[in-house]
């Protein structure tokens, strides 16, 4: 039995280790994207890779077999790696291997984004879908309209914990992205395989924009300091569409990604002139060679070009129905794999809210549901952990609610989840990795004392 992680599609011990330098000698070979095999003797570690990608995710298997302090940012002691001898076949079933991180409710540090790379990487994982900009805040920098970042960045107090508990955080919350801080993202995350999806969300979640620019809304009103679904939308007339035209020709020059986020959740009062704003910015995108990719809501009001592709959040039948209408979808079922909701039942847990959602469901998820069959017109690309952060105020909130649990998530989009040792080579052989690197993750038996939050209302379901 393998300690890796994500378990790989077929590894054999060898014979004796190998001690010395461990980068390894790289050989491109054809095969299938992404893959890789290693080969690990007492005299040498080779890569047989089948693209560059391949190579780098065999450079991550390597450091896992080093052992946790090959996680560290340096060596602890002098002297050669050791690794043991070994043979790993492996490949990722999934193409599209995601994690969002909603940097809007929470502003989260470029450091910190950085990091998160890392960790994604180290992982395996290969998307980063970056939801920018919300109700409560604005974080992408537009040239051509400064008051976005000026005024829409930034919120004088937030809710603290559920809004049904009634209490306020009175310290302002903050910050942006220069649009070179995200081309160094960008190309940060590229040098790890990584593909930084960004997402501007319209025409819901979008008071922060109406707060900077009124005339693109209906009511007005400020940078949204409450958690929940807005009824204040944008006003989807030609004067918002030309805004949002300009803005997202500015997103497109920012990444490279040819997937681009337009959102289109939770719009309260949906009429068609939504759809048909959807529509139209889907097909600017299009024009502009990329491919629009939005949440399940816009797939159910008016019939959308086959190019966009459809996060199904709500649960699985809309990731069904949208491949079954010729989307390729990727799957994010709120039941499976929402990390921002509970992790137990314990009333340590901070800010409980949603279901309950430990380490081991999300190791059970699935992300082809059986109604899908091989010859569906559509497909699913893969699947992607959301970290929404209405109740994630901070780096470290962020490490408690997104660990173990991504960990278990990078198994399965993998396409190797199933294994009956799975929580002991977590706890054994990952977790200490995890420690190595400084991620302060959330104990298997429950929080820390200090990762609770007592006396900040949640709203369990
Ligand atoms: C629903 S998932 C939302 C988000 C919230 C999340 C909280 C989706 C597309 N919309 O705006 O943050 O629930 O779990």
């Amino acid at each position: 039995m393998t300690t890796l992680l994500p378990r790989p599609v077929s590894f054999a011990r060898g014979e004796g280790e190998f001690r010395g330098d461990p980068r390894p000698e790289v050989r491109l070979v054809a095969g299938e994207p992404e893959g890789y095999r290693l080969e690990i003797t007492p005299e040498r570690v080779l890569v047989e890779a089948s693209d560059e990608a391949g190579a780098f995710w065999a450079e991550q298997t390597i450091r896992q077999l080093r052992g946790p302090d090959a996680f560290r940012a340096a060596p602890l002691r002098p002297g050669p790696a050791v690794l043991p001898a070994c043979t790993v076949v492996d490949r990722p079933r999934f193409a599209w291997r995601g994690c969002m991180i909603d940097v809007a409710r929470h502003f989260l540090p470029k450091h910190d984004l950085l990091r998160y790379v890392d960790l994604l990487a180290a992982h395996k994982l290969n998307v980063l879908h970056l939801h920018l900009t919300d109700d409560q805040g604005w974080r992408f920098e537009v040239k051509r309209y400064p008051a976005l970042t000026e005024v829409g960045s930034w919120r004088p107090e937030s809710r603290l914990g559920d809004r049904r508990g009634g209490l306020v955080n009175a310290r302002p919350h903050g910050g942006f992205y220069t649009q070179d801080d995200l081309r160094e993202v960008v190309a940060y995350a590229a040098q790890r395989h990584v593909t930084v999806v960004p997402e501007i969300d319209v025409p819901g979640h979008s008071q922060a924009a109406v707060a900077a620019y009124p005339a693109l809304g209906l009511h007005g009103g400020g940078v949204w300091t409450d958690w929940g679904v807005n009824p204040r939308v944008l006003d989807v007339g030609p004067e918002t569409l030309e805004f949002y035209r300009n803005v997202f020709d500015e997103l497109v020059d920012v990444f490279p990604s040819t997937v681009i986020g337009l959102g289109g959740d939770e719009v309260p009062d949906q009429g068609p002139e939504h759809g048909a704003f959807v529509r139209a910015l889907a097909a600017h995108l299009t024009g502009r060679g990329r491919r629009p990719y939005g949440w399940d809501e816009i797939a159910e009001s008016g019939p959308l070009p086959h190019d966009v592709i459809i996060a199904s959040w709500r649960g699985e039948e809309q990731g069904v129905a949208a491949v079954r209408e010729g989307h390729d979808v990727v799957m994010c079922p709120e039941q499976h794999v929402y990390l921002d909701y509970r992790q137990s039942d314990l009333p340590s847990e901070p800010i409980p809210v949603g279901t309950v959602l430990g380490v081991e469901d999300v190791y059970r998820y699935s992300p082809v549901p059986p109604e899908i069959t091989g010859d569906e017109p559509g497909r699913v690309l893969g699947a992607q952990a959301n970290l929404w952060t209405e109740h994630v105020d901070s780096p470290r909130r962020l490490d408690y609610a997104a660990f173990p649990r991504l960990s278990a998530f990078a198994e399965v989009v993998w396409g190797t989840a199933g294994d009956p040792a799975f929580l002991d080579r977590l706890t054994t052989h990952h977790l200490p990795r995890l420690d190595a690197l400084g991620v302060e993750y959330r104990p298997l038996a429950g929080p820390r004392p200090w990762q609770s939050l007592p006396g900040v209302p949640g709203f369990p379901r």
